[in-house]
C-alpha cells in the first residue's frame, strides 16, 4: 500500500460543509493504487466465501483501508474523539440490475449511544448514477431519527430480515427483530446521486439519509468499501458489533 505521503487533514471549510450538509465527498481520498492492491487481493479471495462485518479483524488488506491514515486522520478531525471501527463492508454490486440499499440512516441498524456512528465510503471504481452509486439526502441529518417503512422499490433494493442479539451497557440481552427499511420522507428525485471516482471517499454522519439504487449498466460493477466507526466513549448494542477496535 501507498501510504508514504502525509495524511492530509480537512480545512475549515470541509469541515463545515460535513457539518452543513450530513456528508463530505473527497473526490482523491486514496491513491489508485492503493485500491488497485485491495481489488487484487478481493479478487483472489472471491471463492473463499461471503464477508463478515469484521473481516478488518483478520485480513490485513482490509484492515489497512480501515485504518488508512487518510481515512483516520479525517474521521478523528469528525469524531472529535479517538475512533473505533466498529464494522467493515465490501459492496461489490453486480451489472444488469444488481440492487442497493434503500434510504435508511445506519442509527437505525446499528443503536449506540451517545450517537457518534459515521462512516467512510470509499469508491472502489469509479461510481455514479448508472452504476449503483451513493446517494445522500442534504441536511436530513438535521431531522432526527425519521420514521421507517417498507423497502417501496424491490427491484431497485434488496429486503431482508434478520434477528439481531443485543446488551445494553448493565449487560441485560435481548433480541432485535430487524428487516430493510426505506425512509418514505425521502423520494428518488431528493437525494443526491453522487459520482464518486475510484479512490473518492464519502465521510456522512448515521443520520444523514442514503442509500444507493440498482446498477443499470451490462457490463461495469459497482465497487466499494465501507467502514463504519464510532468514538471510543460509545456503547454499540447489538452483540455482533461489540467487538470494536482501535482505527
Ligand atoms: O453503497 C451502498 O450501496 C450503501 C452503503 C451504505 O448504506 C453504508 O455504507 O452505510
Amino acid at each position: 500500500m501507498t501510504t508514504t505521503s502525509a495524511a492530509r487533514s480537512l480545512n475549515a471549510s470541509e469541515l463545515e460543509r460535513y457539518h452543513e450538509d450530513g456528508y463530505l465527498l473527497i473526490p482523491d481520498l486514496l491513491p489508485v493504487s492503493d485500491i488497485d492492491a485491495f481489488c487484487e487481493h478481493e479478487a483472489r479471495q472471491q471463492e473463499a466465501g461471503p464477508n463478515g462485518l469484521q473481516k478488518h479483524q483478520t485480513d490485513a488488506a482490509w484492515s489497512a483501508i480501515a485504518r488508512h491514515p487518510q481515512v483516520v486522520t479525517k474521521v478523528r478531525q469528525l469524531l472529535e474523539g479517538v475512533p473505533r471501527i466498529v464494522q467493515t463492508m465490501y459492496m461489490a454490486k453486480k451489472p444488469g440490475g444488481g440492487t442497493g440499499v434503500a434510504l435508511h440512516q445506519d442509527t437505525h441498524y446499528i443503536r449506540n449511544e451517545p450517537n457518534t456512528l459515521m462512516a467512510c465510503w470509499i469508491a472502489c471504481n469509479d461510481t455514479g448514477a448508472d452504476n449503483g452509486g451513493l446517494c445522500v439526502a442534504p441536511g436530513s441529518h438535521r431531522r432526527g431519527l425519521l420514521e421507517a417503512g417498507q423497502v417501496r422499490e424491490s427491484d431497485q433494493h434488496t429486503t431482508w430480515v434478520n434477528d439481531y442479539p443485543m446488551r445494553d451497557p448493565a449487560g441485560k440481552t435481548w433480541t432485535e427483530k430487524m428487516h430493510s427499511h426505506d425512509i418514505h420522507a425521502f423520494t428518488r428525485d431528493q437525494v443526491d446521486m453522487l459520482t464518486v471516482p475510484k479512490g473518492g471517499g464519502v465521510f456522512f454522519s448515521s443520520l444523514t439519509v442514503h442509500g444507493s439504487y440498482a446498477n443499470q449498466t451490462e457490463d461495469r460493477p459497482r465497487l466499494a468499501f465501507a467502514t463504519h466507526y464510532v468514538r471510543d466513549d460509545t456503547w454499540v448494542f447489538r452483540q455482533d458489533l461489540q467487538g470494536m477496535v482501535p482505527a
